[in-house]
């Protein structure tokens, strides 16, 4: 079988460098869309860089989106790329909108116009909940957005919908709770904590200033979850699938299990600051990924002490490092 190619938007983000990982491992010429920035940031694909081709590119930018597709003919395209921190989307609702929303539309259009059989992912989120009408939440959920990201993510899904219904394209809205690793950015709230535990355990700060202790997410492992984004391109019809744990812990365990892994109290460290509490909260979320594990095979493998522990290790081993 000839080699597959496969385009992601989003491949510098935690995602995209897990999926570019496991989509090489499985032998496709990979491309991956960054835009323009004036100091190159390949943190998180700098081991894989010789094996991936890297074009500019930009959510914003119609014509680049077609120029890409125009020149590389994609088996499968990846929408990762996104402004997808919550408290980021109230402060610079508009941006969000062009990227998160409107981003989805260009790129659904350049397949479209110029490559009909192309695959492709949209990446939903379980923010699309928001204010949840049922627990657990599945496909059928109604969608309650309670961020202008998550606004603007129930426009990304919908209009990927609408492309498949309209147009007859494989397209797969893949509703992913959120899901963590050692390369998540710091400012979430999973790796701020455990870059914090890392740090008090070695001395380098005192206190950790946090919001909203009583949230509660259902939270898995980034390797997992880009699993299944490319199981979903591989069925016989293009559908949309929740990808979940089927728990939910709050906050505050999330503190517990990370600041009891190295032997502290986090009461003894935690603030509580306004700051960073947001003006609507997503207060739980639990996923049912039942439809996922029936009909992809697929199931997450790292549970959440796992999770939590492997980022404390790997932020110890950083800091470590210097
Ligand atoms: P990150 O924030 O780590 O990565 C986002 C990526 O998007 C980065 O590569 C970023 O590039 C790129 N990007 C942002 N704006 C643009 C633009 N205008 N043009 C081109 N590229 C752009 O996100 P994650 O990897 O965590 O998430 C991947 C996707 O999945 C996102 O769409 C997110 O909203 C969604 N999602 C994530 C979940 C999670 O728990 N992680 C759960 C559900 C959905 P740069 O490096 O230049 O900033
Ligand atoms: P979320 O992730 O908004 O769910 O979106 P985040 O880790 O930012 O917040 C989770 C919950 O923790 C509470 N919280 C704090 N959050 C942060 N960031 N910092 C704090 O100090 C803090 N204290 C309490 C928050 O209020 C919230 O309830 C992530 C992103 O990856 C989205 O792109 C993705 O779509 C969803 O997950 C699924």
């Amino acid at each position: 079988m000839s080699q597959k190619t496969a385009l992601i938007t989003g491949i510098t983000g935690q995602d995209g460098s897990y999926l570019a990982e496991f989509l090489l491992s499985m032998n496709y010429r990979v491309v991956g869309m960054v835009r323009r920035t004036s100091t190159i940031n390949f943190d998180r694909i700098k081991h894989i860089q010789d094996q991936v081709e890297i074009v500019q590119g930009d959510l914003l930018d119609q014509s680049s989106m077609m120029d890409i597709v125009r020149e590389y003919r994609p088996d499968e395209v990846y929408n990762l790329a996104a402004q997808s921190f919550v408290p980021t989307s109230f402060s610079q609702p508009v941006l969000t909108g062009e990227f998160t929303a409107l981003g989805v539309t260009r790129i659904l259009e350049a397949i479209r116009h110029l490559k009909p059989d192309t695959r492709f992912y949209q990446a939903s989120s379980s923010e699309m909940f928001g204010k949840v009408q049922e627990v657990p939440q599945r496909e059928s959920t109604p969608l309650y957005p309670r961020s202008p990201y998550g606004v603007a993510k129930v426009y990304g899904h919908w209009i990927t919908v609408n492309y498949r219904e309209s147009y007859d394209l494989y397209a797969c809205s893949g509703i992913l709770f959120n899901h963590e690793s050692p390369r998540r950015g710091l400012e979430f709230v999973t790796h701020k904590v455990t870059h914090a535990v890392a740090k008090i355990k070695l001395g380098m700060q005192k206190e950790l200033r946090m919001g909203n202790l009583d949230a509660r997410r259902d939270w898995g492992f980034a390797g997992d979850y880009v699993r299944a984004m490319w199981m979903m391109l591989q069925q016989d019809h293009a559908d949309d699938y929740v990808i979940a744990t089927g728990e939910t812990h709050s906050v505050r365990e999330l503190l517990e299990v990370a600041f009891n892994y190295v032997g502290l109290n986090y009461q003894d460290h935690v603030v509580i600051d306004q700051k960073f509490y947001r003006p609507a909260e997503v207060d739980l979320l639990i996923g049912d990924p039942s439809k996922a594990g029936r009909e992809l095979g697929w199931e997450p493998k790292v549970s959440f002490k796992q999770l939590v522990h492997m980022m404390v290790d790997a932020d110890l081993t950083d800091l470590q490092r210097g």
